[in-house]
């Protein structure tokens, strides 16, 4: 018996010309999609295994057959087994995991539950031919983090400033357009299988920020978010809604929104209790809430725990999560009040917290104490909520790291921030601290063809995903397999060019854009409101608490105990005293500490000044070696995707040196230190 072809129906393939693969195209299915395959187990994602095998099977001369609920069968013939053993045999102990064994000539891959079955898919699909080859022995997989989501930050209706998506970069949403659901549930299905592939089983279809139509989903709307779910339960995804804290006011017509009114509570409980009756396998709820001009409890005089536990509470009978960002500071600071210190704010509002949430209530935490910046330090607050569930949330969308015209492969960066040990080389992982409440990415793809704007920036939704699952995973290893899973260059004339050209232009492409803009870890220096390109003082008057401080002495954000703003004090041993000492201080984050004048002399030698330059000129002139290297690849990619990317590159080369002139041009005016290279600064 086949697997249903629920995946491609005319219509709905029609709908999906003009699109671009990303990773999985077809050629990726051949080494299984030419086996025998036999599949044991029932239920949707078992449906959706037989539907992949099945397409491939018709596509690379395969074939499947669905040998029925239980694994009591034999292989029949069949050289690969894909099968759903209950009671395991499997032996993983974990619903999303699987064992992988090949003998005598047949590939057997045993899940505890369906969604074991689905991922394991995937991984063969990632081993390629490398999974029919000689004898494996026995090896078990499942996810390091169990909760891997992607928060999009789209809007139903098209946002007079921010548009149909806040910090979108990759054409419209995909979920939504002009105040309506898209309804192109072909891209969606699609869009949902790049996901399972990389594992992301959770995802949030709106923006943290919820406007007035945004508000409505939770209630009258809730058909729309049903359609969606819908679909990507199919693979294996659970929806969430960002819900407005206003909601019961603004919705529901109550005259407050104060958690601790026993009609709000109701009117949580009743709303939820809708939702679960529409969506039953409904994920949660992600709430913004006191941030940047979104309601909260303390318009109530009610803490943060108040304001996450009435949510709590209301999704607590159905297994649901609320998903409570610690993203709160002062966004009306005063620029000239030294005192208030915005790296602080989210440690100073969450950790007295600690101990006061609800079991699902989940402490979401931006990896960086500022906001998505190229570096930060990790978020002291990751380490600071013991008795709390904690999840890191990172950047895919490049708000502030070149939106998506740079090539920027990011997997380096947050890999940094997952393996970062809080309490010194003995201690446990930041992956460790939020094993139970995950990672949490801000979605980078949407509806332009090639799914992200910047074609390569497919790299890093890809990796978002990788690193959720293993978190210790070498980063350009997933980049190995991206491009592999994407472009199969065995295919081309060339693979090896192709290979070393895509990791010449993406291996370094973080440091690279590191190298031209903002330094030392003092971040910022962009445009005020669209963050794009260089503006060395755009935010050093604004009230959005992001200073740099140059002077003609130094620069730098004295975040000392001992003369600054104490920020140090919120990490435990040793890094507390690390980053207090100027001397200790890694180089790379020197300026988000320390104020230190322009000849200070870094680990690496040179001084403060000097390094301003020296990274400046390099940058760019990174930047045109990236360009260079994509010109040898023209003909071994689809001809429209070299000419994005080629586009993109000329622009990123054209910033680089934007960046690189307005940046030491600043710094040579302000110090009057000339470039020991006697380069030509503007
Ligand atoms: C969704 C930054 C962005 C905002 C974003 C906010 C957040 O400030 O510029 O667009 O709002 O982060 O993470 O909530």
């Amino acid at each position: 018996m086949r697997g249903t072809f629920r995946s491609v129906s005319g219509r709905e393939a029609a709908a999906l010309t003009g699109m671009h693969a990303a990773w999985l195209p077809d050629e990726a299915f051949r080494p299984l999609g030419s086996r025998h395959t036999v599949v044991y187990g029932q239920g949707l994602l078992v449906a959706t295994v037989l539907d992949e095998m099945a397409i491939a099977g018709a596509r690379h001369g395969g074939t499947v057959r669905h040998g029925g609920s239980g694994r009591d069968g034999t292989a029949d013939g069949a050289d690969l087994v894909l099968a759903v053993a209950s009671g395991s045999t499997a032996g993983s102990g974990d619903p999303e995991g699987f064992a992988l064994a090949r003998r005598d000539g047949v590939t057997t891959l045993v899940a505890d539950a369906p969604a074991g079955l689905l991922y394991g898919l995937y991984h063969l699909v990632r081993l390629g031919e490398a999974a029919f080859g000689p004898d494996r022995p026995m090896e078990h997989h499942r996810p390091a983090l169990r909760r891997r989501m992607l928060d999009h930050w789209d809007n139903v209706a098209v946002h007079p400033v921010m548009g149909q998506v806040e910090r979108g970069y990759a054409g419209g949403s995909l979920f939504w357009r002009d105040g309506a659901a898209r309804g192109d549930m072909a891209r969606l299905r699609a869009y949902a299988r790049l996901l399972a592939c990389v594992g992301v089983n959770a995802v949030a279809v709106n923006n943290v920020n919820v406007h007035a139509t945004e508000a409505h989903l939770l209630t009258d709307r809730l058909g729309e978010v049903a359609a969606i779910a819908e679909i990507l339960r199919q693979y294996g995804i659970g929806v969430h809604l960002s819900v407005s804290f206003a909601a019961p006011m603004t919705v529901g017509g109550l005259a407050t929104a104060d958690p601790l009114d026993e009609t709000v509570r109701d009117w949580w409980s009743q709303a939820t209790r809708e939702v679960y009756r529409v969506i039953p396998d409904f994920g949660g709820y992600l709430v913004k809430a006191d941030s940047e001009g979104q309601p909260g409890p303390f318009g109530y005089g009610r803490s943060h725990a108040d304001g996450a536990n009435l949510l709590a509470d209301a999704l607590a009978p159905f297994g649901g999560t609320v998903r409570w960002r610690a993203f709160v500071y002062n966004h009306r600071q005063d620029w000239r009040d030294r005192s208030t210190d915005r790296a602080r704010a989210a440690y100073e509002h969450f950790a007295p917290l600690d101990g006061q949430f609800r079991d699902n209530v989940i402490l979401q935490v931006k990896y960086g104490p500022v906001d998505f910046q190229v570096r930060e330090p990790v978020s002291p607050v990751i380490a600071a909520l013991p008795h709390t569930r904690v999840a890191v949330e990172i950047q895919a969308t490049q708000e502030y790291t070149g939106q998506q015209q740079h090539a920027c492969y990011l997997g380096p960066l947050w890999s940094e921030v997952l393996r970062f040990r809080p309490w010194g080389t003995d201690g446990i992982a930041v992956a460790d601290i939020v094993a139970g409440g995950g990672l949490a990415t801000v979605a980078n793809a949407g509806a332009d063809d090639f799914w992200t704007g910047h074609p390569l920036a497919q790299a890093n939704l890809y990796a978002a995903g990788r690193l959720a699952w293993a978190p210790d995973a070498d980063p350009l290893s997933i980049l190995d397999e991206w491009i592999e899973m994407t472009f199969t260059p065995a295919g081309t004339s060339d693979p090896d060019r192709l290979r070393r050209v895509l990791h010449a232009v993406l291996d370094e492409s973080w440091l690279t854009y590191e190298q031209y803009t903002a330094p030392l870890g003092v971040g910022f220096m962009v445009r005020p409101g669209h963050p794009y390109g260089p503006d060395v003082d755009g935010y050093e008057y604004t009230p959005w608490g992001t200073y740099h401080f140059a002077d003609r002495d130094g620069i730098g954000v004295d975040r000392t105990r001992a003369t600054g703003t104490g920020y140090t004090g919120q990490y435990p041993q040793p890094w507390a005293d690390v980053y207090e000492s100027p001397d200790r201080c890694p180089d790379e984050l020197l300026l988000f500490f320390h104020h230190v004048p322009y000849g200070h002399v870094l680990h690496s030698g040179t001084t403060v000044i000097q390094h301003i330059y020296d990274t400046h000129f390099a940058g760019a002139e990174r930047a045109a070696e990236m360009r260079r290297q994509w010109s040898l690849v023209a003909d071994l990619v689809e001809a429209d995707l070299h000419i994005r990317v080629r586009e993109r590159l000329d622009e990123q080369v054209r910033s680089a040196e934007e960046w690189r002139d307005q940046i030491n041009s600043y710094f040579y005016r302000k110090s009057g230190v000339p470039d020991a290279g006697g380069r030509r600064i503007p």
